[in-house]
């Protein structure tokens, strides 16, 4: 009787572990038991699987390149126009034709980020040898020492 117990055991911790998912379905890698449609893996809406396997892998669309470090795509018109647009702005670094601040490290700055009270250059050239804070803007705002609201924002993405 002990021996057909443990067989029954076996038996269910079998089935348990051996989650299999139904046809048509993958099982989302990384996860235990979660399965979802092979269609919805590159189609573009994450979270699928929680963990976002379902898209972390995927091309690209036409005219789109990935981000360096990222599974971000970003349109091809979008590299070297001054603005940041991956998450570590690599998609303005090497900028040959720069037509704001070139930063020392590579980075091209749209002009308006100079002299803006952030540092957005690696090394904070952007906020040097700027003119006295003038206008309507408080002097704690002209501390070149504020966080980056726009690598804040761009984290948060
Ligand atoms: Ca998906
Ligand atoms: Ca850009
Ligand atoms: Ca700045």
């Amino acid at each position: 009787m002990k021996l057909f117990l443990y067989f029954i055991t076996l038996f269910l911790v079998a089935q348990s572990h051996g989650q299999t998912c139904k046809e048509g379905e993958v099982l989302c890698e990384g996860t235990k038991d979660e399965c979802i449609l092979k269609e919805y893996i590159c189609d573009g809406l994450w979270l699928d699987c929680s963990n976002g396997w379902d898209e972390s892998d995927c091309p690209c669309p036409p005219g789109e390149i990935k981000c360096p470090n990222s599974t971000m795509c970003i349109p091809a018109s979008w590299i070297c126009d001054t603005d940041w647009d991956c998450p570590g702005g690599e998609d303005e670094i090497d900028c040959t034709d720069c037509p704001g601040f070139l930063c020392a490290d590579g980075l091209c700055l749209n002009a308006r980020y100079r002299c803006d009270g952030e540092l957005d250059c690696s090394n904070g050239e952007d906020e040097r040898d700027c003119p006295p804070c003038t206008g309507n803007r408080l002097p704690e705002l002209c501390s070149t020492q504020l966080p980056s609201l726009k690598k804040i924002k761009m984290l948060l993405l």
